[in-house]
């Protein structure tokens, strides 16, 4: 009897093709995803895309999240906004705290309503004072006439974070001019015990922020017991992001809210708590603060002095538009309510934004690109220009350059392009430059070394239908989650 041949349909053959090479990316990642965030193609359009390697260091989960949410507000409200100061000496009498309208919510409904994603607020500032009832000192709203000392801010403030949806932050000063025994080794327990209550009793906290300034000891003879802080904060908020001074979320280098034109999150490690994988380096963003008024704290003679809304773009370009987030202070007035003004100059501000930003050009036009990973939709630069962050362009293992043109259905005015990676998988282009095709040439439009989250890029109005990205060297396979253009008359 002849036995039959097998025959192996094409299409069959492909199929096999295609589990093979799924199988090996998978165990060639393994390596990596040991000890490692889970940064697979969980967010892909498809669940069996072979997952993208990344390249470390990457985002943990909640600096990821926190990248994502761009803009924070700021909120410095203390004793000082009742005695006119910036910095209080810790001998001002409690007494003088007292709000007579005091409304978290109010501060949180601006918040949301200008899309700030998370609030931080001055627990503590430099002088002690402390806006909860803290049972380790009298130097708080207990002792003051708000709410008869039965009040406590933070639980009010944290409460409407809650509610609304923002997550709940504070900037904890470790420099405290009121506590006797700062300067000894006995503050560190002080701090300590602070630190839990804030950590305790008032939910799920986003971030904290450990302020370096000290007037009183500018060469840094003051040591604090930071091991023993960051590690209770991992014990008791594993989720929270410690900034400014701490692991996670490094200062941007001043109080402008600009960050460096070049800015990796890739930084040398300085904290024993940073995941570093078996390399020096560590996964490090920035975050810009500002205030919206010339001061920290309210003070009524400068309620003719806020930012102009257009400033305060300038400020979102140079923050958000450099890889980092803005940190916007907005410091609420002795009523303990935001003021009228403040909120008009941020209504003006988003207004403008949302104009820049409404009408992205490139949505959905057509686009190519030199290389595309295993030439799979789910990695093809289409996703660039799908409006979608979580999906992206990714070109193969071992090409490190590539370049992407994207024709427009009609010749546009364009002056503002907005380039973000899919930052999940690390920082990796480290060189790249943009082209507008104008009067049949290519015409540079700018050139730089780092995206990272985002990086947009300000240029005089070219009149075009093509635009061309260039990425000249990466440290992987480049990835690019967004390329969108915008036109804005008004700068
Ligand atoms: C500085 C402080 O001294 C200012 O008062 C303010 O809190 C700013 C955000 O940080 O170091």
């Amino acid at each position: 009897m002849r036995r039959k041949q097998l025959v192996v349909p094409k299409k069959l053959w492909i199929f096999f093709v295609y589990i093979l090479v799924f199988t090996f990316s998978t165990i060639n990642c393994s390596d990596n995803i040991i000890n490692s965030y889970p940064t697979d193609n969980q967010n892909s359009p498809t669940a069996i895309s072979p997952p993208i390697e990344p390249y470390y260091p990457i985002p943990s989960p909640s600096q990821l999240k926190w990248e994502n949410s761009k803009i924070a507000m700021f909120i410095h409200f203390g004793i000082n906004t009742f005695t006119n100061k910036e910095w209080g000496d810790g001998t001002d009498d409690p007494k003088l705290f007292n709000p007579t309208h005091l409304d978290a919510e109010q501060w949180l409904n601006v918040a949301k309503e200008i899309g700030f994603k998370y609030v931080i607020l001055t627990v503590k500032h430099h002088d002690g004072f402390c806006l909860w009832p803290s049972k380790y000192t009298s130097y708080s709203v207990a002792s003051s006439l708000y709410k008869n000392g039965n009040g406590d801010v933070v639980k009010e403030f944290s409460k409407a974070c809650h509610k609304y949806g923002l997550r709940f932050s504070f900037y904890l000063s470790p420099w405290d001019r009121h506590e006797p025994t700062y300067g000894t080794n006995k503050y560190n327990q002080f701090f300590q015990n602070q630190l839990i209550e804030l950590l305790t009793n008032y939910g799920k906290v986003g971030e904290i922020w450990f302020d370096e300034a000290n007037g009183d000891d500018p060469n840094g003879n003051i040591q604090y017991n930071w091991d023993l802080f960051f590690s209770t904060i991992r014990n008791l908020q594993p989720s929270a992001l410690i900034a400014s001074y701490g692991p996670d979320i490094r200062w941007a280098g001043n109080e402008k809210g600009v960050a460096p034109d070049t800015n990796w999150c890739i930084q040398p490690k300085r904290f024993s708590l940073q995941p570093s994988y078996n390399s020096s380096r560590v996964w490090s963003p920035t975050e810009c603060d500002v205030s919206i008024r010339p001061g920290w704290f309210y003070h009524k003679s400068e309620d003719s002095e806020l930012k102009s809304p257009d400033s305060l773009v300038s400020i979102y370009f140079a923050s958000v538009g450099r890889n980092s987030n803005l940190l916007l202070n907005v410091p609420p007035n002795k009523e303990g309510l935001i003021s009228d003004i403040d909120i008009q100059t941020l209504k003006t501000w988003k207004n403008k934004l949302d104009i820049i930003f409404s009408h992205d050009l490139f949505l959905n036009q057509n686009i190519k690109s030199s290389n595309i990973r295993f030439n799979f939709k789910d990695y093809s630069p289409e996703n660039c220009l799908d409006g979608n962050i979580n999906t992206f362009w990714v070109t193969d293992k071992g090409i490190d350059t590539a370049q992407l043109v994207i024709s427009l259905s009609e010749k546009r005015n364009i002056n503002i392009i907005k380039l973000e990676e899919a930052i999940r998988y690390g920082q990796r282009i480290k060189s790249f430059a943009v082209y507008g095709f104008v009067n049949n040439s290519w015409v540079r439009i700018y050139q730089g070394v780092t995206i990272g989250r985002t990086r947009l890029i300000k240029f005089n109005t070219i009149y075009t239908d093509k635009i061309k990205v260039q990425i000249k060297d990466s440290y992987a396979s480049p990835t690019l989650r967004t390329i969108s253009g915008y036109y804005y008359a008004n700068f």
